[in-house]
């Protein structure tokens, strides 16, 4: 049954790997960059739409209702855990959540997925954004982080935050939903780019304290979501896209030391030896580039994480899907490797092969 806000008890149905005993998360562990017996597992869209358990209570709640519920939230962040028993939880949220907050309509349905009905075109439509005070304006969120880390005491699973990236963050808000042909972004592009940067630099500052914010509320990791950087042209890359990634970070790290921050690119081939010098503990690397490779592009004490394709998890071939999963361990290596997929679970993926990659990276010694 639901738990209601007044009646909130953690679970306590969670693995735990040494009753009462503080366990260093092994993602934390991996993190850090120590020699490891098996790599960390956790999935991008760990929760989410391919689990018969979240659809459930997506019968009873709305998308945005469990984003902003947090007892919800929290159960549907725990599903995964529960069900496959992976080694690191992400909240559950949406990088569009803090946009909301800032004063653009925020809709949702299954067919167009996320949509603003109001979004910036005009350059005089930026006020539009106000301020923002991520405690209070998500306290939602806030208190979803709180709760997951009361759920997730002495279980050595970390809990991740997240934001999206700047660039990813203004082209929703630009084009008012996903990306097509990014017709609004490359107008602001070439032909706006002074209140291109006014737009970026405010969803930067945003970005900054969110993270911060859910820092404070329990988050042990940051990992930021840059969707949609890879579309960018080359001229515009560094100005626009990487210039914003690199103060959040920074500001970040100089925070909050301690705190990994991992940063996810979509369709970063290419990019890879110029995010090289970003100062992020860890890069979220896609399908299309292979570990190997990626390792040769960053210093040696760089973490990587990735990237067994999504799709793979649709193959019938149990044996094959297992000999990929161990051939992506492998590549990964011992250290600074954090197994993941190279972009989120999808809808209808069959929950027998998450199941059995996670088994697979778990069964896994070196
Ligand atoms: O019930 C439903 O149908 C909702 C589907 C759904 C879910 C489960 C959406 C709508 N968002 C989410 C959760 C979500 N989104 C998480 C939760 C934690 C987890 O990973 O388990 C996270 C981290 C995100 C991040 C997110 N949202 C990104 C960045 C990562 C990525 O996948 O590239 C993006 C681009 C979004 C926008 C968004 N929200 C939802 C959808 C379907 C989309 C993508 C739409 C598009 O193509 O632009």
């Amino acid at each position: 049954m639901m738990t209601t806000a007044t009646c909130y008890q953690p679970t306590g149905n969670l693995p735990t790997p040494f009753a009462n005993t503080p366990t260093e998360p092994l993602l934390l562990r991996a993190l850090k960059g120590e020699t490891l017996e098996r790599p960390p597992i956790w999935m991008m869209r760990q929760a989410g739409r391919y689990m018969p358990q979240y659809q459930a209570v997506r019968k009873r709640h709305s998308f945005l209702e469990i984003c902003h519920t947090p007892e919800v939230a929290v159960e549907v962040t725990l599903q995964p855990l529960q069900q496959f028993g992976f080694d690191a939880s992400i909240i559950f949220s949406d990088i569009l959540i803090p946009l909301q907050a800032m004063g653009l309509e925020l809709a949702f349905t299954d067919e167009k997925g996320p949509q603003f009905a109001n979004p910036i075109r005009q350059v005089d439509e930026l006020k539009r954004l106000h301020s923002f005070d991520p405690v209070t304006d998500c306290d939602f969120l806030m208190k979803s982080l709180q709760l997951m880390r009361r759920e997730l005491e002495h279980t050595g699973i970390a809990l991740i935050g997240f934001a999206g990236a700047p660039w990813t963050l203004a082209s929703y808000a630009l084009e008012g939903c996903s990306w097509k042909t990014g017709r609004f972004s490359k107008q602001w592009l070439f032909e706006q780019p002074e209140a291109l940067h006014q737009l970026l630099a405010t969803i930067t500052a945003m970005v900054i304290d969110y993270c911060d914010a859910q820092i404070q509320a329990g988050a042990q990791v940051i990992q930021l979501f840059d969707t949609w950087a890879g579309n960018v042209p080359t001229a515009y890359y560094q100005a626009f896209v990487q210039t914003y990634q690199r103060q959040v970070i920074d500001a970040l790290k100089a925070k909050h030391p301690t705190v990994p921050v991992i940063l996810f690119v979509k369709h970063s081939r290419g990019l890879l030896p110029t995010m090289a010098s970003l100062n992020a503990d860890a890069f979220s690397i896609d399908e299309l580039t292979t570990l190997t490779d990626a390792r040769s592009l960053f210093a040696k004490d760089t973490v990587l994480q990735g990237n067994l394709d999504s799709t793979a998890l649709f193959m019938s071939d149990k044996a094959k899907l297992k000999a990929l999963t161990e051939a992506t361990i492998t590549q990964g290596g011992r250290s600074h490797y954090v197994f993941n997929l190279g972009h989120g679970v999808l809808p209808q993926t069959p929950t027998e092969n998450v199941a059995l990659v996670v088994d697979t990276v778990k069964n896994w010694r070196w």
